[in-house]
């Protein structure tokens, strides 16, 4: 799907700022009254304040009044949604015009001719935050009855973060004519010496078009090559490489008896990737992932967009000599992975697969036995929906190196093998470019039990050998954790192993001379010990953090006020272990650490 930008043949306005609000039911045959209001993009429940509000399950309700700009005879006009968490019934003067399931991706939805002609529009949206085991994340839904006889509907999250919800990502209004460009994928075939490359630039309309014109501009905007063709030969090129972004912009103009019929630019990056010997390579050198798991967290906003916060983290990151992160556990707003292409940050990018785990919140016995995940999760649908709508929307960005078919799965239990062979395959089909793809496994599913890793391309671990493996007790965790990584690399030799999850709670300002966990010293050592072993594995060519910050949690007895396992608390101040880390990460290089 393309990003809404405006362009000679397009138009976009802003829908963000105040709605009205309300949590519940309301007929969109009314008008929703003007007791609260919201602002969006954000997440409702830390602005709401009242403490049954925050942990509101169920419908709630959008509402504002927009001015219809000028739109001509062959022009359509588009309601686009960058995401509403989890589900969203879009209503136009009280007409349902469409829905959308999954509260990550966006969706649009073209506002029927007829209520065009008005002069205004009453725009309601229907959100809904309710998971269950056929929606991604999974969640663990009930329904409670309350003192004074009311259905209260209850999810207990299947996963480790906030049950954030609401219109989470810029809403637009678009003007584009009715023959428009509806899609364009870039593939590229690069030389052997990586000096040239030949693209090829697909493009779908909405109606036939009798020619196209396609031209490819440098960062300055220089123009390089104009052709009729869609493809391109492009000479002495400027590869993307990892923290030394270079993006080149495909301008693709479409025509019908001599008119210009639409004209949209879209940004691409020339790299090449590929996965063999046990390593990661980009632009034919093997990659070292350097960076962390994240989360779209901060205070106030909740999940919602905070572009502020975004480029703060990646200039905090790229400070530390970090290049990557993973989208963990949801796809992040389209503005994160423009801003990822343009600094050069790889991503490994996630789509709301978490929680596909029964029992989970049991989960901490860790033996691995067999709690018949697969026979009760119905999520397949949605995990389908997931995968066509991630390729769809992130296919050309050259930060995307990597796709996540689920994290934590129970790919230790009978059925795994069954239930992600052919989502493997979908990821490998969709996408035009082929990327490696990945299963991020949990501590359960060692190398003897695990039933899935063989389907994917990359070994991705969250191992927490010293913490809820041996906690305390580094000793033995490093024992663990060699011995463990050692069989992974024994079992897969060809494969490279990323550690995409790896860290300790710990509170800033706590201390103690023997490294007791949640002190700052606890978080040193640990990191120390872990970096020591993952040094000595020659396949292990990524270290990826838990987390790059604190973040908003549900409750648990091991939560106090969030998961404190961030390098930085949640305002984003860096804790003492970070030192280390920039120590690290600053002397290990983008490429050809691993010497093999
Ligand atoms: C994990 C999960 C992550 C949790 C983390 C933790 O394995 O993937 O969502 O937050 O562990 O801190 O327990």
């Amino acid at each position: 799907m393309l990003y809404p930008s405006f362009s000679k043949s397009r138009s976009v306005y802003d829908l963000s700022g105040l709605w009205q609000f309300k949590l519940g039911d309301h007929n969109p045959q009314e008008i929703l009254p003007n007791e609260e209001v919201m602002v969006v993009p954000s997440s409702f429940n830390d602005v709401v304040v009242d403490k049954d509000k925050r942990n509101y399950i169920g419908d709630f309700w959008y509402e504002r009044t927009l001015e219809i700009p000028k739109v001509a005879e062959n022009e359509e006009l588009v309601l686009r949604f960058g995401s509403v968490t989890h589900h969203a019934k879009v209503y136009v003067n009280g007409q349902l015009l469409g829905q959308h399931k999954g509260g990550f991706t966006p969706f649009e939805i073209v506002v029927p001719d007829q209520l065009v002609n008005e002069s205004s529009l009453r725009l309601s949206v229907c959100a809904n935050n309710i998971l269950d085991y056929s929606t991604l994340p999974v969640g663990n839904y009930s329904e409670e009855i309350d003192d004074d006889g009311q259905v209260r509907k209850v999810v207990k999250e299947n996963f480790d973060f906030f049950n954030y919800a609401g219109i989470h990502r810029p809403v637009k209004l678009v003007v584009r004519p009715k023959n428009h460009i509806r899609e364009i994928v870039i593939t590229s075939q690069l030389s052997d010496d990586l000096s040239s490359a030949d693209l090829h630039i697909a493009v779908e309309t909405s109606q036939a078009v009798d020619s196209y014109r396609f031209t490819i501009m440098d960062e300055d905007g220089k123009v390089l090559a104009e052709s009729d063709s869609s493809d391109i030969h492009l000479d002495q090129i400027r590869l993307w490489e990892v923290l030394d972004a270079y993006l080149y912009t495909a301008r693709i103009e479409t025509y019908k008896n001599g008119q210009l019929l639409d004209v949209y630019e879209e940004p691409f990056g020339l790299r090449k990737i590929a996965v063999q010997n046990g390593q990661f390579l980009m632009n034919n050198k093997p990659v070292y992932f350097k960076g962390f798991g994240k989360h779209e967290d901060t205070f106030i906003n909740g999940r919602g967009l905070n572009e502020a916060a975004n480029l703060m983290d990646l200039n905090l990151m790229k400070e530390m000599g970090a290049n990557s992160f993973r989208t963990s556990h949801y796809p992040y707003s389209e503005e994160m992975m423009r801003l990822a292409d343009r600094m050069g940050i790889l991503v490994i990018d996630e789509i709301p697969a978490v929680g596909l785990f029964q029992n989970f919140t049991a989960s901490l016995d860790l033996d691995g036995k067999d709690n018949g995940t697969w026979q009760k999760m119905e999520t397949k649908e949605a995990h389908e929906l997931a995968i066509q709508e991630l390729v769809a929307r992130d296919k050309n960005h050259p930060s995307v190196v990597m796709w996540v078919v689920a994290n934590e799965p129970a790919s230790h239990e009978q059925g795994a093998h069954e239930y992600f062979e052919p989502l493997v395959k979908l990821y490998k089909d969709l996408d035009p470019q082929k990327r490696p793809v990945t299963l991020v496994n949990i501590l359960m599913a060692t190398p003897d039990k695990d039933l899935a890793m063989d389907l994917v391309d990359v070994i991705c671990l969250n191992r927490y050998y010293g913490w809820y493996i041996d906690h305390g007790d580094l000793k033995k965790g490093e024992k663990g954790l060699r011995q463990e990584l050692l069989q992974w690399q024994e079992k897969f030799p060809e494969k490279p192993i990323i550690m995409t999850e790896y860290g300790a709670d710990t509170l800033p300002g706590l201390h103690s001379s023997w490294d007791i966990p949640y002190t700052e010293e606890f978080q040193s050592a640990f990191y120390e010990m872990t970096h020591g072993v993952f040094d000595e594995i020659p396949n292990l060519v990524g270290e990826q953090v838990w987390n790059f910050a604190d973040f908003e949690t549900n409750l648990m007895i091991l939560r106090v006020q969030g998961n404190h396992k961030g390098l930085f608390s949640r305002n984003r101040q860096p804790k003492q272990v970070v030192k280390d880390f920039r120590k690290r990460w600053q002397a290990i290089p983008n490429y050809h650490y691993k010497k093999k």
